[in-house]
C-alpha cells in the first residue's frame, strides 16, 4: 500500500499560494518620542502588512522574540493562512500566554489581516463584517494636579470634540500621581492646560521614576473630585476613571459605591489583574460599571469574569491580546453576556495597534468605547495613519488594509532609547505597591 502524505500545512488553494507567500519579515524598532516595535511582512507580490508588537518598557524583548524565533518561521508561509498561522505560533511554541509571546503573535496576525485586506482592495473592517456604526466613540484623558487644573483640562477636551472623558487628579499630600499630567508636560491651550499625562518623550532614565502612594488619601479625595466635575459639567457627560490596580477588593467596593451618585461610564482596573475572582466581592457591593483587561493576554483571563458577569467592559488592545483574530474571539464571547469593548488606546499602543482596534470596533456588534490619546507629531510622521477623529468619533478610514504606512527614513531619525514606566511605593514606609 502506498503511504499517503497529508499536506504539511492547511493550504488548500495551492495554485494561488506562490504569489501570496511571505517573502520577508522585518522587525522595526523606532522611538519617535516613545519606543515602538513594528513587524513588517511582505509577500512575493510585494504586498506589505504591518503589526504592532510594542510592550511598553520591555520593547526589545518582543523584538528579539519576533526576530530570532518567529520571523524565520514566517518566510515561505502563505500570507492568507491567518488562523492557521495564529494556531501554529500559539500552540507550536508550547509555552503559552504572556505579554511578550502574545504581542509577537498579535503583530503577525495584524500584519496578515492588513495584507489580506489590501489584496481584497478593501479597508480591513469590510473583511470583519462591514460597518456597524457611524464611528467609534472615543474617550480622552483629562487630568490636573488640583481641581482647577482638572476642570480646565475637561473644558479643553470638550473644545476638541470629545464626548466622553476620563478623569484623573492629583491627591492632596502626594507629590505626583501616575495618570496626571505634570505641569512641565502641560501644553498651554485655550483653557490653559494639557491633554495628556504621559507626554512624550517617554520617561528615559537609568531606572524607573519612583512615585508614592496613599490609598486612604485617594479614597477620601476621589468622590470629591467627581462631585465637583458633575457640578460643573452636569449629568450628561460620560465620565471614566482608572484606579490602576491599586486597591484591595473591599477598598474597590467602597470606591464603586461612593462613586455611584456620579454615574460613571466605568471604573477601571480597581484591583490587580492576577486574581480576577476578587471582583465578585466588588460586584456584590456596587453597580458602578467595571472595566478590566489592559494587561490580560488571552481569552482565558476573561472566562470567569464573563461567565459570572463580573465586568462590563473588556480593556484588551489588539496589540497585547494576540491580534485581531484573538480579540475578535474574546469580544464575541463577551457579547453573550452583554459585555462590551473598551479597547486600551494609550500612546504606547502604536498607530498600527490603534488602527487595528478601529477596524474591529467599527464592525463588531458589541462596541462600547475606544480610549484615545493623540500620538505625537513625530509618531504620526513615522506611521502616517489615515484614521480620523471628528466630533468625538474615531473612524478607521477607507484605505485598503489598516490604512497605515511606515516611513523608514523618518523612523531612522528616531533611534531606540531605553525608557521605563514608573514604579509605585507607599508613602508611609516605602513598600512597593501595585500601580
Ligand atoms: C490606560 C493605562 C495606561 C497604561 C500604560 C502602560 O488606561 O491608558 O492604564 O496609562 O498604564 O499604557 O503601558
Ligand atoms: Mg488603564
Amino acid at each position: 500500500m502506498t503511504a499517503t502524505h497529508p499536506p504539511k500545512r492547511a493550504e488548500t488553494e495551492q495554485s494561488d499560494i506562490a504569489s501570496t507567500r511571505i517573502d520577508s519579515a522585518e522587525v522595526l524598532v523606532t522611538s519617535p518620542g516613545r519606543n515602538f516595535v513594528t513587524l513588517r511582512l511582505r509577500t512575493r507580490d510585494g504586498v506589505i502588512g504591518l503589526g504592532d508588537a510594542t510592550v511598553n518598557g520591555r520593547e526589545l524583548a518582543v523584538a528579539s522574540y519576533l526576530r530570532d524565533y518567529v520571523a524565520p518561521l514566517l518566510v515561505g508561509r502563505d500570507a492568507h493562512a491567518v488562523e492557521d498561522t495564529w494556531q501554529y505560533l500559539y500552540r507550536g511554541a508550547y509555552w503559552r500566554r504572556g505579554p511578550i509571546t502574545m504581542a509577537a503573535i498579535a503583530a503577525v496576525d495584524t500584519a496578515l489581516w492588513d495584507i489580506k485586506a489590501k489584496m481584497a482592495g478593501m479597508p480591513l473592517y469590510q473583511l470583519l463584517g462591514g460597518r456597524s456604526r457611524r464611528g467609534c466613540l472615543a474617550y480622552g484623558h483629562a487630568s490636573g494636579n488640583d481641581l482647577d487644573e482638572l476642570l480646565d483640562s475637561v473644558r479643553a477636551h470638550l473644545d476638541e470634540g470629545y464626548r466622553a472623558i476620563r478623569i484623573q487628579t492629583g491627591v492632596p499630600g502626594l507629590e505626583s500621581v501616575y495618570g496626571v499630567a505634570s505641569s512641565s508636560n502641560a501644553h498651554v491651550g485655550r483653557h490653559g492646560t494639557t491633554s495628556r499625562y504621559d507626554h512624550e518623550p517617554a520617561r528615559r532614565s537609568s531606572a524607573p521614576v519612583e512615585e508614592s502612594w496613599d490609598t486612604r488619601a485617594y479614597l477620601r479625595h476621589a468622590p470629591k473630585v467627581f462631585d465637583a466635575v458633575r457640578a460643573e459639567f452636569g449629568p450628561e457627560l460620560p465620565l471614566l476613571h482608572d484606579a490602576h490596580h491599586r486597591l484591595t477588593p473591599i477598598q474597590a467596593a467602597r470606591l464603586g459605591k461612593e462613586l455611584e451618585p456620579y454615574d460613571l461610564f466605568w471604573l477601571e482596573d480597581v484591583t490587580p489583574a492576577e486574581n480576577t475572582s476578587v471582583l465578585r466581592r466588588v460586584r456584590e457591593h456596587t453597580t458602578t460599571p467595571l472595566a478590566i483587561g489592559e494587561v490580560f493576554n488571552t481569552i482565558w483571563d476573561y472566562r470567569e469574569l464573563f461567565e459570572e458577569q463580573l465586568i462590563d467592559y473588556v480593556r484588551s488592545p489588539v496589540t497585547h491580546a494576540g491580534g485581531i483574530t484573538a480579540l475578535r474571539r474574546i469580544l464575541d464571547y463577551a457579547a453573550i453576556y452583554q459585555i462590551k469593548s473598551g479597547v486600551h488606546g494609550p500612546t504606547d499602543v502604536s498607530p498600527v495597534g490603534l488602527a487595528a482596534a478601529l477596524h474591529l470596533g467599527i464592525a463588531i456588534p458589541n462596541f462600547g468605547i475606544q480610549e484615545y490619546m493623540k500620538h505625537s507629531t513625530e509618531t504620526v510622521e513615522v506611521f502616517q495613519p489615515t484614521y480620523s477623529f471628528v466630533d468625538g468619533l474615531l473612524d478607521p478610514g477607507a484605505e485598503p488594509g489598516l490604512g497605515i504606512s511606515y516611513d523608514d527614513d523618518v523612523a531612522a531619525a528616531h533611534p531606540y532609547s531605553r525608557a521605563y514606566l514608573p514604579v509605585n511605593r507607599l508613602q508611609l514606609d516605602g513598600s512597593m505597591h501595585d500601580w
